[in-house]
């Protein structure tokens, strides 16, 4: 020892103790590895939604208050659910080291910590709309294993405390304090049974997480192959459209640079949903139930679906949680049968006026019932750009009304169609405070020149996209600082159901920084205000502006 006040975590004394709290820490994250991957393997039984994991997960998405889900899908746009399972994760990491620590004190406790949180995982299993009583299994069996893992790991640690203990006559019956000053943290060799007790504790520790961590890769691999649909999907026959659709004329795209595809690759199309795993749906399993206040309910398995005559649609879907300016918008040519049709051979009743989309995963999405039957070409789609729906967009059947927000029309996964009343349901968003109708706000967007973007003086094209879907764009004016507005030209009108793309030429002639900014004015001749909303209850408003610098 010197003289000099040595920092505590140097000083040997408390090296120790240090480790010995990672070390009760580390049976509880193991125990919890152990726990999670028993629970994956045993939803390979189950079913992929039924995982400890996921199922927390699907139930904190739907208790999240909705400023927070906007707040995530703003921060996190597309990676949100990653963001939440890396959330998941971290906290049980740190509440399992809580419950080692906890677990070297008193055993049992330790054990009910991870039989609570079985509990919990098996109440969230069994929350999810449409579970079945075996849902909670695998809660019920990570639980199980966790605490009968806790038990046993926090038993060896205790042991190899109190040997250790034991062997050092001048510490025997207080195992943490006082220190020993002679040694320097490196064990003595005079002391093998409790260093061999020590090693085996470390040993059956790292076991036990690495067992986990197999076991729980091994049954999410399991499970994704028990229930891919990939090949399914690739096997789908699609007929070809009763009436096809004339390609679309390359004049709708100004053929300005860095402008985004008048229609949107599957790639790059959005993808906004509250499923942390998608729903996989073998289309031979698949049926659709049309139900409610209608004169003849029926089940139309994806065979029958397919023989109606299909019709094509090129349409802009657009989400309700866009910013202004923002990603959460695409266009795709979608196949499907007519929706309108289906509802009229079912005979809708009197007193109906919503018409309610359920999906496999349980999501509601409510239509106003008589805009699906107004005569707009609303369909049960089952093809997007030409391909069978991809998963994310959701194969195999999902419902599309032009005009509305995804949130209120575009029910993936589709399993089920109920006539019903506002006043009888509120369907899942409404439920959290967005707005009834969901009818689509007019937008506008800046996409050249990019944000910040530096271009040299003189001619600069300025370009993007507008839409008003189902009224459509009639003009969209630019204007440069806070001047005049000035017309934009518009690219070739394709229909209202379809975003309008818009270029414009800017005679740049002062370097420096300028502010560009877009409104449009819809096909009834409601510009775009110029207050700003944010997205919640329904939907953003206000002018897209961008900063760009002439040099
Ligand atoms: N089953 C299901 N369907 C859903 C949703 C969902 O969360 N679950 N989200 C809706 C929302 S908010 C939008 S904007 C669109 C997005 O469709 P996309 O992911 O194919 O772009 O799907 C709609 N349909
Ligand atoms: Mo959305």
């Amino acid at each position: 020892m010197t003289d000099e006040p040595t920092p505590p975590a140097a000083s040997p004394g408390r090296r120790r103790p240090l480790l010995r709290t990672a070390g009760a820490a580390g049976t509880g994250l193991a125990s919890a590895a152990a726990a999670l991957g028993a629970g994956e393997l045993a939803a390979y039984a189950t079913g992929a939604p039924t995982a400890p994991v996921i199922a927390v997960g699907s139930a904190a998405i739907d208790l999240t208050p909705t400023p927070l889900k906007e707040y995530a899908v703003r921060t996190f746009g597309t990676h949100d659910k990653a963001v939440l399972l890396g959330g998941i994760y971290l906290t049980m990491a740190l509440l399992a080291a809580l419950a080692g620590l906890l677990a070297v004190r008193r055993p049992a406790a330790g054990a009910v910590v991870f039989g609570a949180f079985g509990a919990l995982g098996a109440w969230a299993a069994l929350s999810r709309p449409g579970a079945a009583a075996a849902d909670c299994a695998p809660s019920l069996v990570a639980g199980l294993v966790g605490a009968v893992a806790v038990l046993l790991l926090a038993g060896l640690f205790c042991r190899a405390v109190s040997m250790a203990a034991a062997q050092r006559p001048e510490a025997a019956g207080e195992p943490e304090e006082p220190e020993e000053p002679e040694h320097d943290g490196q064990e003595p060799l005079s002391r093998p049974a409790g260093s061999t007790s020590r090693r085996t504790v470390l040993a059956a520790t790292a076991g036990t997480f690495a067992a986990g961590a197999l076991a729980g890769t091994a049954g999410r691999a399991l499970t994704d192959r028990r229930f891919d649909v990939t090949a399914a999907r690739g096997a789908v026959r699609l007929p070809a459209p009763a009436e096809p659709l004339p390609a679309l004329p390359a004049a709708v795209h100004p053929d300005v640079r860095g402008l985004s595809a008048f229609t949107t690759p599957n790639a790059d199309f959005y993808r906004v949903d509250t499923a942390l795993v998608l729903p996989r749906i073998d289309p031979r399993e698949w049926t659709l139930r049309v139900h409610g206040l209608v004169d003849r309910p029926r089940l139309l398995t994806f065979d029958e679906l397919l023989r109606e005559p299909l019709e094509e649609l090129d349409y802009t879907l657009s989400c309700v949680s866009n910013e202004v300016g923002g990603p959460y918008v695409g266009t795709a040519r979608w196949l499907g049968a007519s929706l309108p049709a289906l509802l009229r051979r079912a005979g809708v009743r009197a007193g109906a006026d919503q018409l309610v989309g359920r999906s496999k995963d349980g999501m509601t999405i409510g239509t106003p019932l008589e805009s699906v039957l107004d005569g707009r070409r609303a369909l049960l789609a089952v093809a997007m750009n030409g391909e069978a729906l991809p998963l994310a967009h959701g194969f195999p059947c999902r419902s599309l009304v032009p005009g509305f927000y995804g949130y209120a029309s575009a029910t993936k996964w589709l399993v089920d169609l109920e006539v019903t009343a506002f006043a009888a349901f509120d369907p899942y968003w409404v439920r959290r405070g967005w707005d009834r109708t969901g009818v689509v706000r007019t937008a506008s967007r800046i996409e050249v020149p990019a944000p910040f973007a530096k271009v040299p003086a003189g001619d600069v094209d300025v370009a993007g996209t507008a839409w008003a879907t189902h009224r459509g764009i009639a003009a969209v004016e630019v204007r440069i600082d806070e001047g005049p507005w000035q017309r934009a030209e518009l690219a070739v009108d394709a229909g209202p159901d379809l975003w309008r793309q818009w270029s414009y030429r800017w005679p740049a002639a002062a370097p420096g920084t300028h502010r560009v900014e877009v409104r449009a004015t819809d096909a009834g001749g409601a510009v775009q205000p110029e207050r700003r909303a944010t997205p919640f209850p329904a939907g953003a408003t206000g002018w897209h502006s961008t900063v760009v610098t002439v040099t």
